[in-house]
């Protein structure tokens, strides 16, 4: 079927780390064709598209993100005739793959490293960024994301090499135009397999420059994305979203501005460090203030609006499970999900949807370190000890925010694994499970899933969820979220109680419900509104006031 330009405007992104989606022989590892016999499911919930986090062989000391070669397929996903079985039937119920592109860095085991560390004169030598050192030590005082020397010495050189994660994940050095022809040439072959489109790994991080120690945004970044874009996706209209820790509204307009021709939006952590002590890391924790998150939201819808395009996500593999982060995973864990889905699915932007958020899956009540085996979480505990913190301070840190909560099995049922796996699952599944699972949501018409499906459908049958203008309400209220999205003469106004706390929010005229969590007449006076626990709702309302109908 063809589609209509910029398709993933109003499309709904599905993300799956296949690790731990679906196992389909037993091994406890998911792979493709679990991915595949979920494509009703999926169907189901109405997503348009799946971006799937890294199936390239690798060594796994990053799950995934430490590619080995990237032409194939892991063994533990399963074989190349896996994978076009997938897209070609994904194409048959008009969904798009969007591929986890990783070319910030390869694995040390990639035939390029394993050439260019043997030798100073071998032809893959500046592949990689290779420096002398300093004394004794590195050459600079460059950090690793996962904690140390972001410098790694290699015996058979004398030098070292740059890893701004693992040391297992040297960084490419783009500097080299051989290098980026081979990026281009490898992304080339994954288009003309018929993918929709890639999800950029850290890709602020390409144009670093360790020297004058710059890691994002570097000066030559947005010359190589334009680059990149004329050897690739020109003219294809193809989903492109960029992973930028670093991006503010500035560069957001950069990179997503289609005059610019970079990629199509990307992913801004600004409202995901709300939480953390001014000056400290993710790990100093600190509750979320609602005017912050408004704030920055604000700032980044109408930053780029009518100028670039927005993504919009709580959750990925790297975040904890936000019903558990800003909303309530005990009493009100239903309400509080549903909650957070229609504020962040009201604005402007493409909703990227994690799995299992679905179905508000929680994160996991882990208690020892050893439990939270992921290279960051280990990394960073080593780094947290060594400034004098406590276990118990520690864990307190890691169960709010390690990567880990993000990654335990998807809960399918109340069986065995949680449906996950009739083997032993790589990583253990949330005990939760018997209570939270695919099969429970699918039986209770009020679930949380339902809601996620009326969401999606909401986009589709109203452009203004897509395309109208955002507007915030009461930017100094702490306790009530409220916004309006506006094209020509169509209004929907989203009001969402942020906190367990009754809530109160007054509105001049009448208002159509067009969604909620709870239970509604389905027109209201907004006059004078009481909002219960985590009440969320959506109206249809009349841009002068007076009656909606
Ligand atoms: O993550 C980018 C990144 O900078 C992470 O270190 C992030 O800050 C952290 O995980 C937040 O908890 C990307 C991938 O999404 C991540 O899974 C990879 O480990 C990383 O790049 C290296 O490829
Ligand atoms: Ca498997």
């Amino acid at each position: 079927m063809e589609r209509q330009q910029n398709w993933w405007k109003d499309s709904v992104v599905y993300q799956i780390y296949p690790r731990s989606f679906c196992d389909s022989n037993g091994d406890g590892i998911g792979d493709i064709n679990g991915i595949r016999s979920k494509l009703w499911y999926l169907k189901e919930l109405g997503i348009d598209v799946l971006w799937i986090s890294p199936m390239y062989p690798s060594p796994n000391a990053d799950n995934g993100y430490d590619i080995s070669d990237y032409y194939g397929v892991s063994p533990d996903f399963g074989t190349m005739e896996d994978l076009q079985a997938l897209i070609s039937k994904c194409q048959d119920c008009d969904i798009r793959i969007v591929f986890d592109l990783v070319v910030n860095h390869t694995s040390d085991e990639h035939p390029w490293f394993l050439e260019a560390k043997k030798s100073r004169e071998n032809p893959y030598r500046d592949y990689y960024i290779w420096r002398d050192g300093e004394g004794d030590g590195p050459p600079n005082d460059l950090q690793s994301n996962f904690g140390g020397s972001a410098w790694e010495y290699s015996e058979e050189t004398g030098q070292y090499y740059l890893h701004f994660y693992g040391k297992k994940q040297p960084d490419l050095n783009w500097e080299n135009e051989a290098l980026r022809k081979e990026i281009y040439k490898m992304m080339n072959y994954w288009i003309g397999l018929g993918i929709g489109g890639f999800r950029m790994d850290v890709i602020d991080m390409i144009g670093k420059d360790p020297d004058r120690k710059i890691k994002e945004n570097g000066p030559k970044l947005h010359a190589y994305l334009q680059e990149m874009n004329r050897y690739t996706l020109r003219g294809k209209d193809l989903l492109t979203v960029g992973e930028c820790w670093g991006a503010d509204v500035k560069t957001g307009r950069m990179y997503s501005d289609p005059e610019r021709h970079e990629l199509s939006m990307i992913f801004q952590f600004e409202h995901s460090s709300l939480d953390k002590q001014p000056g400290g890391s993710r790990w100093d924790l600190r509750p979320l203030e609602l005017t912050e998150l408004k704030s920055v939201f604000s700032k980044w819808q109408t930053g780029l609006d009518g100028c670039g395009w927005n993504s919009l996500f709580w959750n990925n593999h790297d975040l904890p499970r936000i019903v558990s982060r800003w909303g309530d995973d005990g009493k009100y864990r239903i309400e509080s999900a549903k909650m957070l889905a229609t504020l962040l699915h009201g604005m402007k932007g493409t909703p990227y949807i994690y799995q299992g958020e679905e179905i508000g899956m929680t994160n996991v009540p882990f208690c020892r370190i050893e439990d939270f085996p992921d290279i960051e979480t280990q990394g960073h505990y080593h780094a947290l000890k060594a400034e004098g913190r406590s276990d118990d301070e520690i864990l307190c840190s890691f169960r709010a925010k390690a990567r880990d909560n993000a990654r335990t099995p998807m809960q399918w049922d109340n069986g065995r694994n949680a449906g996950f796996t009739d083997g032993t699952p790589w990583y253990p599944v949330n005990p939760n499970y018997t209570e939270i699972n695919v099969r429970q949501s699918l039986e209770d018409p009020n679930s949380i899933f339902f809601y996620y499906q009326a969401l999606i459908r909401l986009r589709k049958e109203h452009p203004a969820l897509v395309h109208g203008t955002y507007q915030l309400l009461y930017p100094e209220d702490r306790n009530v979220y409220a916004y309006t999205r506006t094209l020509g003469d169509s209004q929907l106004l989203v009001v969402c109680n942020f906190y367990r706390e009754p809530a109160g929010f007054l509105w001049h005229g009448k208002g159509e419900v067009i969604l909620s969590n709870y239970p509604q007449d389905r027109i209201r006076d907004l006059e004078c509104v009481k909002l219960r626990p985590y009440e969320a709702v959506i109206y249809r309302t009349q841009i002068e006031g007076g009656n909606a109908q």
